[in-house]
């Protein structure tokens, strides 16, 4: 029985890869090169230090441990200064009233995300107080798809990972829900989420009810 229900951030709740992507290039221009969105897309549900290595690596640049620690600072208060201008309008269509139905029959909301901003982003965009849990970069010492992030969310919401369902809208959140024995509803394409139990465009024209009876019919 389904007593939790879990969100990633990013891609799930809020697009904020818009903002990462903006912050990556300033960083990336300014160490003389270019990143364009196709290099971004590959940044999606990787942890901010993971990221700048990936982002120095296409850029063939390589950074001393200070600089390293003074680029991620950079980027971290660039990509701030768009979050501390966003409000509830930035939330994916549908998510709100998926999150308020979910909460009105007494099953549990976690947050589980890779973003050590993510308080900052849910206290923005007003949902802060729909969640009973939340698990974010802060609070994990192993990135997904390592199950870590998921299995503290259920710990915290008091439900066994078996009774949790994880909306995933990254690869590598997707096997963190597997591996942690959950249930996995990807958010996105079913090409590239394949490996998710369902997978759906978004939380529009769906419910609470219609995703589980979705998830009993493919189990
Ligand atoms: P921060 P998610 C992830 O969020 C983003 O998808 C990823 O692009 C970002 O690098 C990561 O959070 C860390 O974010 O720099 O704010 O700590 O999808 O796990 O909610
Ligand atoms: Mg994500």
């Amino acid at each position: 029985m389904i007593k939790c229900c879990i969100f990633d951030l990013d891609g799930v709740i809020v697009d904020t890869a818009k903002y990462h992507y903006l912050a990556w290039k300033r960083l990336a221009n300014s160490l003389g090169f270019d990143f364009s969105e196709a290099d971004n897309e590959h940044l999606k549900g990787v942890s901010r230090v993971e990221s700048l290595k990936l982002v120095l690596r296409l850029g063939s640049v390589a950074l001393e441990p200070l600089a390293f620690e003074a680029a991620l600072a950079d980027k971290n208060a660039w990509y701030l200064d768009y979050i501390h201008q966003i409000g509830p309008e930035e939330i994916l269509p549908g998510v709100a009233d998926f999150l308020a139905a979910v909460r009105a029959q007494g099953i549990k909301t976690a947050l589980g995300s890779a973003s050590k901003n993510a308080q900052v982003i849910l206290e923005r965009i007003g949902l802060l107080e729909q969640f009973d849990a939340i698990i974010d970069g802060n609070k994990v010492a192993n990135a997904k798809p390592d199950p870590e992030v998921f299995l503290n969310a259920a710990r915290a919401t008091g439900v066994a990972p078996a009774d949790c369902i994880v909306f995933e809208d990254a690869v590598a959140g997707v096997q963190a829900a597997l591996n942690a024995g959950m249930q996995c509803v990807g958010i996105g394409e079913p090409a590239v989420l394949r490996q998710a139990h369902l997978v759906l465009p978004g939380f529009q024209n769906t419910g609470i009810d219609q995703v589980i009876a979705q998830l009993a019919a493919v189990a």
